[in-house]
Protein backbone atom coordinates (compact mmCIF):
# COMPACT_ATOMS: atom_id res chain seq x y z
CA UNK A 1 0.00 0.00 0.00
CA UNK A 2 0.64 3.61 -0.63
CA UNK A 3 0.45 5.96 2.42
CA UNK A 4 -1.09 9.25 1.87
CA UNK A 5 -2.15 11.98 3.28
CA UNK A 6 -5.02 14.77 2.79
CA UNK A 7 -4.16 18.08 2.34
CA UNK A 8 -6.38 21.33 1.15
CA UNK A 9 -4.02 22.74 -0.32
CA UNK A 10 -0.98 25.92 0.64
CA UNK A 11 -2.81 28.76 2.96
CA UNK A 12 -5.77 26.83 2.90
CA UNK A 13 -5.24 23.90 5.11
CA UNK A 14 -4.57 23.97 8.41
CA UNK A 15 -1.33 21.97 8.39
CA UNK A 16 1.79 22.62 6.21
CA UNK A 17 3.48 20.07 4.14
CA UNK A 18 6.60 20.27 6.08
CA UNK A 19 4.34 18.84 9.31
CA UNK A 20 3.07 16.28 6.91
CA UNK A 21 6.53 15.57 5.86
CA UNK A 22 7.40 14.37 9.79
CA UNK A 23 4.99 11.78 9.61
CA UNK A 24 6.17 8.55 9.38
CA UNK A 25 5.79 7.10 5.80
CA UNK A 26 3.59 9.72 4.22
CA UNK A 27 4.40 8.84 0.08
CA UNK A 28 1.66 11.58 -1.07
CA UNK A 29 -0.92 14.26 -0.63
CA UNK A 30 -4.28 13.68 -1.22
CA UNK A 31 -5.82 17.25 -2.78
CA UNK A 32 -8.01 18.99 -4.97
CA UNK A 33 -8.87 22.76 -6.42
CA UNK A 34 -11.28 22.99 -4.04
CA UNK A 35 -12.30 26.52 -5.16
CA UNK A 36 -12.88 25.66 -8.47
CA UNK A 37 -16.72 25.01 -8.67
CA UNK A 38 -18.31 21.62 -9.89
CA UNK A 39 -18.45 21.53 -13.44
CA UNK A 40 -15.70 23.66 -14.08
CA UNK A 41 -12.22 22.41 -15.94
CA UNK A 42 -9.72 22.31 -14.08
CA UNK A 43 -6.66 24.65 -15.63
CA UNK A 44 -3.18 22.81 -15.87
CA UNK A 45 -1.28 25.34 -14.54
CA UNK A 46 -3.22 25.07 -11.50
CA UNK A 47 -2.70 22.00 -11.31
CA UNK A 48 0.84 22.43 -11.94
CA UNK A 49 1.19 24.86 -8.95
CA UNK A 50 -0.03 22.29 -6.56
CA UNK A 51 2.14 19.74 -8.05
CA UNK A 52 5.08 21.67 -7.56
CA UNK A 53 4.56 22.73 -4.02
CA UNK A 54 3.83 19.30 -3.07
CA UNK A 55 7.08 18.08 -4.93
CA UNK A 56 9.05 20.66 -3.04
CA UNK A 57 8.35 18.20 -0.11
CA UNK A 58 9.31 15.26 -1.72
CA UNK A 59 5.28 13.88 -1.87
CA UNK A 60 3.14 12.98 -5.09
CA UNK A 61 0.21 14.22 -6.38
CA UNK A 62 -0.90 10.94 -7.71
CA UNK A 63 -4.31 11.25 -6.30
CA UNK A 64 -6.93 13.72 -5.92
CA UNK A 65 -10.08 13.56 -4.08
CA UNK A 66 -12.33 15.03 -5.60
CA UNK A 67 -13.45 15.96 -8.93
CA UNK A 68 -16.86 16.75 -7.82
CA UNK A 69 -19.67 16.26 -10.26
CA UNK A 70 -22.27 18.67 -11.10
CA UNK A 71 -25.67 17.97 -9.86
CA UNK A 72 -27.21 18.70 -13.37
CA UNK A 73 -25.44 15.25 -14.62
CA UNK A 74 -26.53 14.05 -11.13
CA UNK A 75 -29.89 14.52 -12.30
CA UNK A 76 -29.67 14.05 -16.03
CA UNK A 77 -30.25 17.05 -17.68
CA UNK A 78 -29.60 18.10 -20.56
CA UNK A 79 -27.26 20.74 -19.32
CA UNK A 80 -25.02 17.36 -18.24
CA UNK A 81 -23.41 16.88 -22.23
CA UNK A 82 -21.38 20.64 -21.28
CA UNK A 83 -20.33 19.79 -17.53
CA UNK A 84 -19.04 16.09 -18.71
CA UNK A 85 -17.39 17.46 -21.41
CA UNK A 86 -15.52 19.65 -18.91
CA UNK A 87 -15.08 16.55 -16.78
CA UNK A 88 -13.17 15.10 -18.97
CA UNK A 89 -11.15 17.87 -20.08
CA UNK A 90 -10.11 18.11 -16.14
CA UNK A 91 -9.34 14.39 -16.63
CA UNK A 92 -6.83 15.00 -19.42
CA UNK A 93 -5.28 17.56 -17.24
CA UNK A 94 -4.72 15.03 -14.65
CA UNK A 95 -3.32 12.66 -16.94
CA UNK A 96 -0.60 14.96 -18.27
CA UNK A 97 0.11 16.00 -15.14
CA UNK A 98 0.36 12.39 -13.79
CA UNK A 99 -2.22 11.83 -11.62
CA UNK A 100 -3.27 7.88 -10.90
CA UNK A 101 -6.59 8.35 -8.78
CA UNK A 102 -9.73 10.55 -9.19
CA UNK A 103 -11.92 9.92 -6.28
CA UNK A 104 -15.56 11.18 -6.55
CA UNK A 105 -18.95 10.85 -5.16
CA UNK A 106 -22.65 10.69 -6.91
CA UNK A 107 -24.47 11.89 -3.58
CA UNK A 108 -27.19 14.17 -4.81
CA UNK A 109 -26.97 17.78 -2.69
CA UNK A 110 -25.29 16.43 0.49
CA UNK A 111 -21.57 15.07 0.44
CA UNK A 112 -21.39 13.70 4.01
CA UNK A 113 -23.40 14.09 6.97
CA UNK A 114 -23.02 14.83 10.66
CA UNK A 115 -25.34 16.53 13.15
CA UNK A 116 -22.42 17.53 15.31
CA UNK A 117 -19.09 18.26 13.98
CA UNK A 118 -17.18 18.70 17.80
CA UNK A 119 -18.93 16.37 19.96
CA UNK A 120 -17.28 16.11 23.12
CA UNK A 121 -16.07 13.00 23.98
CA UNK A 122 -15.11 10.98 27.48
CA UNK A 123 -11.43 11.76 27.02
CA UNK A 124 -11.85 15.19 26.25
CA UNK A 125 -11.64 15.12 22.75
CA UNK A 126 -14.27 16.20 20.16
CA UNK A 127 -15.10 14.26 17.45
CA UNK A 128 -18.20 13.89 14.32
CA UNK A 129 -21.42 12.79 15.31
CA UNK A 130 -24.21 11.68 13.43
CA UNK A 131 -27.71 12.18 15.43
CA UNK A 132 -30.10 9.64 13.31
CA UNK A 133 -33.25 11.49 15.15
CA UNK A 134 -32.49 14.65 14.11
CA UNK A 135 -31.58 13.80 10.38
CA UNK A 136 -34.73 11.90 10.29
CA UNK A 137 -37.06 14.60 11.52
CA UNK A 138 -34.82 18.31 10.73
CA UNK A 139 -35.75 19.87 7.51
CA UNK A 140 -32.69 20.58 5.37
CA UNK A 141 -32.31 24.22 4.80
CA UNK A 142 -32.74 24.58 8.80
CA UNK A 143 -30.25 21.70 9.08
CA UNK A 144 -27.60 23.72 7.36
CA UNK A 145 -27.98 26.92 9.12
CA UNK A 146 -27.23 24.73 12.04
CA UNK A 147 -24.05 23.11 10.58
CA UNK A 148 -22.86 26.39 9.18
CA UNK A 149 -22.94 28.29 12.38
CA UNK A 150 -20.80 25.12 13.82
CA UNK A 151 -18.13 25.01 10.37
CA UNK A 152 -17.08 28.56 11.67
CA UNK A 153 -14.78 29.44 9.26
CA UNK A 154 -13.69 25.99 8.03
CA UNK A 155 -15.49 24.70 5.56
CA UNK A 156 -16.34 20.72 5.30
CA UNK A 157 -15.24 19.09 1.85
CA UNK A 158 -17.87 18.25 -0.71
CA UNK A 159 -19.91 21.32 1.49
CA UNK A 160 -19.15 23.68 -1.32
CA UNK A 161 -20.94 27.29 -0.72
CA UNK A 162 -21.88 28.07 -3.92
CA UNK A 163 -23.81 24.48 -4.45
CA UNK A 164 -25.80 24.88 -1.08
CA UNK A 165 -26.38 28.50 -1.62
CA UNK A 166 -28.94 26.72 -4.40
CA UNK A 167 -30.77 24.60 -2.10
CA UNK A 168 -33.92 25.06 -2.09
CA UNK A 169 -34.33 24.95 -5.76
CA UNK A 170 -31.88 21.46 -5.57
CA UNK A 171 -34.74 19.48 -3.68
CA UNK A 172 -37.06 21.14 -6.05
CA UNK A 173 -34.81 19.15 -8.62
CA UNK A 174 -34.85 16.04 -7.38
CA UNK A 175 -38.52 15.46 -6.37
CA UNK A 176 -39.22 12.86 -7.71
CA UNK A 177 -35.72 11.56 -8.72
CA UNK A 178 -35.99 8.09 -7.62
CA UNK A 179 -33.05 5.16 -7.10
CA UNK A 180 -33.58 4.07 -10.58
CA UNK A 181 -33.25 7.22 -11.94
CA UNK A 182 -29.76 8.17 -9.88
CA UNK A 183 -28.54 4.30 -11.36
CA UNK A 184 -29.41 5.31 -15.05
CA UNK A 185 -27.45 8.81 -14.82
CA UNK A 186 -24.85 7.44 -13.36
CA UNK A 187 -24.41 4.77 -16.04
CA UNK A 188 -24.77 7.90 -18.86
CA UNK A 189 -21.84 9.31 -16.31
CA UNK A 190 -19.52 6.74 -16.48
CA UNK A 191 -20.04 5.25 -20.18
CA UNK A 192 -18.75 9.18 -21.15
CA UNK A 193 -15.79 9.26 -18.30
CA UNK A 194 -14.45 6.01 -18.37
CA UNK A 195 -12.95 5.98 -21.58
CA UNK A 196 -11.45 9.37 -21.15
CA UNK A 197 -9.97 8.19 -17.85
CA UNK A 198 -8.41 5.70 -19.55
CA UNK A 199 -6.90 6.94 -22.44
CA UNK A 200 -5.45 9.44 -19.34
CA UNK A 201 -4.34 6.66 -17.61
CA UNK A 202 -6.81 7.37 -15.14
CA UNK A 203 -8.30 5.10 -12.23
CA UNK A 204 -11.83 6.61 -11.23
CA UNK A 205 -12.74 5.71 -7.47
CA UNK A 206 -16.38 6.27 -6.34
CA UNK A 207 -16.68 7.32 -3.06
CA UNK A 208 -19.64 5.27 -1.02
CA UNK A 209 -22.57 7.55 0.34
CA UNK A 210 -21.78 8.61 3.78
CA UNK A 211 -24.04 7.70 5.36
CA UNK A 212 -24.92 4.93 3.12
CA UNK A 213 -28.76 4.94 3.65
CA UNK A 214 -31.28 7.85 2.37
CA UNK A 215 -31.43 11.31 3.97
CA UNK A 216 -33.64 14.17 3.28
CA UNK A 217 -35.54 11.69 1.16
CA UNK A 218 -32.67 12.05 -1.27
CA UNK A 219 -31.97 8.80 -3.26
CA UNK A 220 -28.54 7.17 -2.34
CA UNK A 221 -27.10 4.18 -4.06
CA UNK A 222 -23.11 3.66 -3.48
CA UNK A 223 -24.07 1.81 -0.07
CA UNK A 224 -23.95 -1.87 0.56
CA UNK A 225 -22.26 -4.71 -1.36
CA UNK A 226 -24.71 -5.61 -3.65
CA UNK A 227 -24.64 -1.87 -4.89
CA UNK A 228 -20.48 -2.20 -5.25
CA UNK A 229 -21.42 -4.56 -7.52
CA UNK A 230 -24.02 -3.39 -9.65
CA UNK A 231 -22.03 -0.32 -9.85
CA UNK A 232 -18.82 -2.22 -11.24
CA UNK A 233 -20.44 -3.79 -13.90
CA UNK A 234 -22.45 -0.77 -14.99
CA UNK A 235 -19.10 -0.13 -16.72
CA UNK A 236 -16.71 -3.12 -16.47
CA UNK A 237 -13.85 -1.53 -16.82
CA UNK A 238 -10.45 -1.17 -14.78
CA UNK A 239 -10.80 2.57 -15.07
CA UNK A 240 -14.10 2.13 -13.03
CA UNK A 241 -13.09 1.31 -9.98
CA UNK A 242 -13.44 2.56 -5.80
CA UNK A 243 -12.78 4.60 -3.11
CA UNK A 244 -13.42 2.07 -0.38
CA UNK A 245 -14.33 4.11 2.86
CA UNK A 246 -14.37 1.83 5.77
CA UNK A 247 -16.13 4.42 7.75
CA UNK A 248 -18.94 5.76 5.36
CA UNK A 249 -19.66 2.16 4.35
CA UNK A 250 -19.52 0.82 8.35
CA UNK A 251 -22.07 2.78 9.71
CA UNK A 252 -24.74 0.84 8.15
CA UNK A 253 -24.26 -2.56 10.59
CA UNK A 254 -25.15 -4.86 7.96
CA UNK A 255 -21.90 -4.00 5.81
CA UNK A 256 -18.67 -6.16 6.21
CA UNK A 257 -16.51 -4.00 5.29
CA UNK A 258 -13.16 -6.16 5.23
CA UNK A 259 -15.42 -8.95 2.99
CA UNK A 260 -15.71 -6.28 0.89
CA UNK A 261 -12.10 -5.36 0.36
CA UNK A 262 -11.63 -9.05 -0.28
CA UNK A 263 -14.31 -9.38 -3.08
CA UNK A 264 -13.74 -6.31 -4.56
CA UNK A 265 -9.99 -6.00 -4.13
CA UNK A 266 -8.79 -5.77 -7.65
CA UNK A 267 -11.43 -2.48 -8.29
CA UNK A 268 -10.35 -0.47 -4.97
CA UNK A 269 -7.87 2.08 -5.91
CA UNK A 270 -7.72 4.05 -2.85
CA UNK A 271 -8.70 2.99 0.46
CA UNK A 272 -9.85 5.23 3.25
CA UNK A 273 -9.44 3.78 6.93
CA UNK A 274 -11.10 4.58 9.91
CA UNK A 275 -13.62 3.65 12.56
CA UNK A 276 -16.95 4.49 13.73
CA UNK A 277 -18.80 3.55 17.09
CA UNK A 278 -22.54 2.24 16.72
CA UNK A 279 -24.97 3.15 19.27
CA UNK A 280 -28.58 1.06 19.42
CA UNK A 281 -30.63 3.95 18.22
CA UNK A 282 -28.85 4.46 14.82
CA UNK A 283 -26.55 6.86 15.96
CA UNK A 284 -22.77 6.95 15.30
CA UNK A 285 -19.67 8.32 16.37
CA UNK A 286 -16.21 8.70 14.99
CA UNK A 287 -13.24 7.23 17.01
CA UNK A 288 -9.44 6.86 16.79
CA UNK A 289 -8.65 4.28 14.55
CA UNK A 290 -7.84 1.80 17.06
CA UNK A 291 -10.37 -1.23 16.90
CA UNK A 292 -11.29 -1.91 20.28
CA UNK A 293 -12.38 2.48 20.30
CA UNK A 294 -15.04 1.61 17.68
CA UNK A 295 -17.48 -1.09 16.50
CA UNK A 296 -15.28 -1.74 13.12
CA UNK A 297 -12.46 -4.30 13.49
CA UNK A 298 -9.97 -2.32 11.51
CA UNK A 299 -7.07 -5.19 12.65
CA UNK A 300 -9.67 -7.31 10.21
CA UNK A 301 -9.75 -4.85 7.47
CA UNK A 302 -6.26 -3.83 7.45
CA UNK A 303 -5.57 -7.93 7.10
CA UNK A 304 -7.92 -8.35 4.08
CA UNK A 305 -5.90 -5.50 2.50
CA UNK A 306 -2.40 -7.12 3.41
CA UNK A 307 -4.12 -10.30 2.70
CA UNK A 308 -4.77 -9.49 -1.43
CA UNK A 309 -1.40 -7.85 -1.71
CA UNK A 310 -2.71 -4.20 -1.64
CA UNK A 311 -0.61 -1.81 -3.56
CA UNK A 312 -2.81 1.61 -4.18
CA UNK A 313 -3.15 4.12 -2.14
CA UNK A 314 -4.78 4.17 1.47
CA UNK A 315 -5.27 6.83 3.56
CA UNK A 316 -6.48 7.36 7.03
CA UNK A 317 -9.74 9.51 7.09
CA UNK A 318 -11.35 11.70 9.88
CA UNK A 319 -9.99 11.71 13.27
CA UNK A 320 -11.29 13.00 16.60
CA UNK A 321 -9.84 16.53 17.40
CA UNK A 322 -7.13 16.53 20.17
CA UNK A 323 -4.28 18.37 22.19
CA UNK A 324 -6.10 21.57 21.78
CA UNK A 325 -5.83 21.34 17.92
CA UNK A 326 -8.49 23.32 15.92
CA UNK A 327 -8.58 22.11 12.61
CA UNK A 328 -10.96 21.06 9.76
CA UNK A 329 -13.75 19.10 11.22
CA UNK A 330 -12.39 15.49 11.02
CA UNK A 331 -9.15 16.80 9.51
CA UNK A 332 -6.20 17.39 12.21
CA UNK A 333 -2.92 16.61 12.03
CA UNK A 334 -2.84 14.54 15.05
CA UNK A 335 -5.64 12.28 15.61
CA UNK A 336 -4.60 11.29 11.82
CA UNK A 337 -1.14 10.88 12.43
CA UNK A 338 -1.91 8.36 15.18
CA UNK A 339 -4.08 6.30 12.32
CA UNK A 340 -1.26 6.42 10.26
CA UNK A 341 0.88 4.85 12.62
CA UNK A 342 -1.52 2.03 13.88
CA UNK A 343 -2.21 0.98 10.37
CA UNK A 344 1.25 0.89 9.81
CA UNK A 345 1.73 -1.36 12.85
CA UNK A 346 -0.95 -3.55 11.69
CA UNK A 347 0.57 -4.24 8.53
CA UNK A 348 4.21 -4.65 9.37
CA UNK A 349 3.03 -6.85 11.78
CA UNK A 350 0.80 -8.70 8.97
CA UNK A 351 3.75 -8.51 6.80
CA UNK A 352 6.34 -10.14 9.42
CA UNK A 353 3.98 -13.21 10.06
CA UNK A 354 3.23 -13.87 6.64
CA UNK A 355 7.37 -13.89 6.16
CA UNK A 356 8.28 -16.14 8.77
CA UNK A 357 4.92 -18.40 7.58
CA UNK A 358 6.39 -18.20 4.27
CA UNK A 359 9.90 -19.50 6.07
CA UNK A 360 12.16 -15.75 6.31
CA UNK A 361 13.95 -15.48 9.09
CA UNK A 362 14.45 -12.21 10.18
CA UNK A 363 17.89 -11.50 10.78
CA UNK A 364 17.30 -9.18 13.87
CA UNK A 365 18.99 -5.87 11.94
CA UNK A 366 17.06 -4.77 8.57
CA UNK A 367 16.73 -7.92 5.95
CA UNK A 368 14.83 -10.65 5.97
CA UNK A 369 16.92 -13.71 5.01
CA UNK A 370 15.04 -16.74 3.36
C1 LIG B 1 -15.21 13.60 3.87
C2 LIG B 1 -14.95 12.85 2.68
C3 LIG B 1 -15.90 13.13 1.56
C4 LIG B 1 -15.30 12.60 0.30
C5 LIG B 1 -16.17 12.73 -0.89
C6 LIG B 1 -15.55 12.03 -2.06
O1 LIG B 1 -14.45 13.64 4.73
O2 LIG B 1 -14.88 11.50 2.94
O3 LIG B 1 -16.15 14.50 1.43
O4 LIG B 1 -14.12 13.29 0.01
O5 LIG B 1 -17.41 12.22 -0.65
O6 LIG B 1 -16.04 12.56 -3.24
Amino acid sequence: MKMTFRWYGENVDTIPLRHIRQIPGVEGVVWALHDIPAGECWPIARIEEVKAQAAKYNFNTDVVESVNVHEDIKLGLPSRKKYIENYKDTLKNLGRAGVKVVCYNFMPVFDWTRTDLYKPQSDGSTALFYEKAKVDSINPIEFLEQMSKQEGLLTMPGWEPERLSKIKELFKAYEGVKEDELWENLKYFLQEIIPAAQESGIKMAIHPDDPPWSIFGLPRIITCRDNIKKFLNLVDNPSNGLTLCSGSLGSCIKNDVAAMVREFGDRIYFAHIRNIRHFENGDFTETSHKTSDGSLDITEIVKAYHDIGYKYYVRPDHGRHIWDEKPRPGYGLYDRSLGIMYIFGLWDAFEKISNVQKGGVWSGTKRWLS
